[in-house]
């Protein structure tokens, strides 16, 4: 809100329009990510990556489970059946050859049966689409800078004290979430995200798209998204970087085509904050 006078003009009515707005545009973008008291599992999945990932998540549950319930099961025979004061006089045998390629080729199948599904989830990630938009992200002790490389815009990313969340239009429990600016992508458009370190190893992701990438300095990898619903998503540094590791996170504003061109428009003059610029319509007519 700080910059809004300064881009959109000088009267204080259009200034108070525009906050309105602006109000509106971050209250109705929902945020996932937010910790919540009792809930377990992930993030509701806001990509097709994602989706893939909680699925194959879901499978390996079942799988393991039949798995531990099995060999339990086997601990207990033997605990119960063949213990000395059942089985006074345990066999002698050394050997089963049937019961040594069944447990040789059951286990190869069920890897074989599990690669069949995890390789392409892993190869879907790391195979890189052509990118409607493409972002560079480098690691900072400790912060983010984001660079939309085609476009000429580039900011810092700092992680809001908790007094000040309130102005930006977030709740107390986005504390070590929020960020002052964030990457703000347009809905189902793929963006490809090159991820770097400036200082040290850090690790950029948003657990409800499903990416997470290791920023290495000296190198540039990449990550792929194309998120499906509008909305505030979060993410933290993910490799240990320093004393303020814990303070660096990840916010990313998912938005329609119109408000990302609109604030492209006012990235591109230096404002940066999504919540400063207001809908399309209040944006024609402040014209
Ligand atoms: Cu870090």
């Amino acid at each position: 809100m700080r910059a809004l006078t300064s881009f959109f003009g000088s009267t204080a009515t259009l200034g108070a329009l525009l906050a309105a707005g602006a109000a509106m545009a971050q209250e109705s973008l929902p945020v996932v990510g937010r910790p919540v008291d009792g809930l377990m599992g992930f993030q509701p999945a806001a990509t097709e990556l994602a989706r893939d990932l909680q699925a194959l998540d879901h499978m390996l549950l079942i799988l393991i489970t039949v798995i531990t319930l099995f060999v339990t099961g086997l601990l207990a025979w033997v605990i119960i059946r063949y213990n000395r004061k059942r089985n006074a006089t345990p066999a002698t045998f050394t050997h089963n050859s049937p019961l040594e390629v069944a447990w040789t080729v059951v286990p190869i199948v069920i890897l074989v049966f599990i690669g069949a599904f995890s390789l392409p989830v892993l190869f879907k990630q790391q195979e890189i689409p052509t990118a409607d938009i493409t972002i560079k992200t480098t690691g900072f002790q400790w912060y983010w800078g984001y660079e939309y490389v085609d476009e000429g815009v580039a900011f810092d990313s700092f992680m809001l004290p908790r007094e000040e969340l309130a102005a930006y239009g977030y709740a107390d429990s986005d504390y070590l979430l929020a960020t002052d600016t964030a990457m703000v992508v347009p809905v189902n458009k793929t963006v490809v995200v090159q991820v770097t370190g400036a200082d040290v190893i850090h690790s950029w992701t948003i657990p409800a798209f499903g990416v997470k990438q290791d920023g290495v300095p000296g190198r540039l990898a990449e990550l792929w998204f194309k998120a499906e619903r509008e909305g505030i998503y979060f993410g933290q540094c993910s490799e240990l970087c320093g004393k303020d590791h814990a303070y660096m996170p990840i916010t990313v504003k998912v938005v329609s085509e119109e408000v990302y061109a609109a604030w492209l428009a006012a990235a591109k003059e230096g404002n940066v904050e999504l919540s400063s610029i207001a809908t399309p319509v209040e944006l024609a007519s402040a014209d």
